[in-house]
């Protein structure tokens, strides 16, 4: 499936929970948001499994592609179009080789020396980040900010996107930087509108 990095959501529970998460997605979508990455970090393969496929129902004919935050398994099921794994998940050549040459997949990367170290030739792109720190996601790296950014996709062979903290007021130093795109939790999930929240990044 083709991918557009350019707005990429990704979904906390907890958060939309006031919206709910179908509503949250299906808004933000209508707003502008190209990619959704189904993120859970407390539930169940089975609830997830349940969750992605009412998305993937949900985005049917949008163009938007599904992807699955670490779980290999939960991909698999649901018959979602990619992964996206972290450095301490399931490794890039056994999602590979499970998922096969289609599906989406993505890597979280921090330095340079994880950039370095990352299988390319097996990816499709790369989250560069945190760019700022965010309390979005516990225990996340140190935060690179838009220099780091820069380097890190200077040295980088794969469409990227930014993600950590973001807003869209930063739309034009995620493009500065060189990035395809921004990624995306608290800035959209939990916003009284998400579909203008979403709107917002696009027309900046
Ligand atoms: N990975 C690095 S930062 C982050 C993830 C999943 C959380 C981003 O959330 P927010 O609310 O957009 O800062
Ligand atoms: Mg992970």
């Amino acid at each position: 499936m083709p991918f557009d990095l350019a707005l990429y959501l990704v979904t906390d529970a907890a958060l939309c929970a006031e919206t709910g998460l179908e509503a949250t997605v299906e808004a933000a979508v209508k707003g502008g948001v190209t990619m959704v990455q189904l993120r859970d970090k407390h539930a169940s393969d089975e609830a997830m499994i349940a969750q992605a496929t009412r998305l993937k129902a949900l985005l049917e004919g949008s163009g938007v592609p599904l992807i699955i935050n670490d779980r290999l398994s939960v991909a698999i099921a649901s018959g979602a179009d990619g992964l996206h794994v972290g450095q301490s998940d399931t490794a890039v050549q056994e999602a590979r080789a499970a998922l096969g040459p289609q599906a989406i997949l993505g890597l979280s990367i921090n330095t340079l020396a994880q950039l370095r170290d990352a299988p390319i030739a097996q990816l499709d792109y790369v989250g560069l980040g945190p760019i700022f720190a965010t309390a979005s996601k516990q225990d996340h790296a140190r935060p690179i900010g838009f220099e780091g950014l820069a380097e890190l996709v200077r040295a980088c062979p794969l469409p990227s996107v930014a993600i950590g903290g973001l807003k869209a007021q930063h739309a034009a130093q995620v493009s500065a930087a060189g990035a395809q795109g921004m990624a995306v939790i608290s800035a959209i999930c939990g916003q009284p509108d998400p579909y203008r929240a979403a709107l917002a990044f696009r027309a900046s």
